[in-house]
């Protein structure tokens, strides 16, 4: 088990990530929400995503229907964004942008 990493401040994570907004005001976290061609498409991308997310220990909480995908990211183990929030988003602008939206 390795230690909570760092809280970041949520405006400052959010600089770094053009595509994401506040997930809501009830705590802090990142949002995004993506739109595929189908719900293969959708269901592709998931797949990458769970795979890396498992990984790398870190998770989204996600909400998928047909052919878009609603992400949030937090750090459970730091009530917070964290760097591995950045990482995690990161991958998945990546991922998106492979894949036909
Ligand atoms: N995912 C996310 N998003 N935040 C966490 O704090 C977290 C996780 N913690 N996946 C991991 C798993 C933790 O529960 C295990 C025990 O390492």
């Amino acid at each position: 088990m390795t230690t909570a990493p760092q809280q970041i401040d949520l405006a400052t994570a959010l600089e770094q990530l053009p595509h994401w907004s506040p997930a809501d005001e009830s705590r802090p976290a990142i949002f995004r929400s993506l739109k595929f061609a189908d719900f293969n498409a959708a269901f592709g991308f998931m797949a990458r995503v769970a795979i890396e997310a498992e990984k790398r220990d870190h998770h989204p909480e996600w909400f998928n229907v047909y052919n878009r995908v609603d992400i949030t990211l937090t750090t459970h183990d730091a009530s917070g964004v964290t760097q591995r929030d950045l990482q995690l988003a990161a991958f998945i602008d990546a991922a998106a942008k492979e894949i036909a939206q």
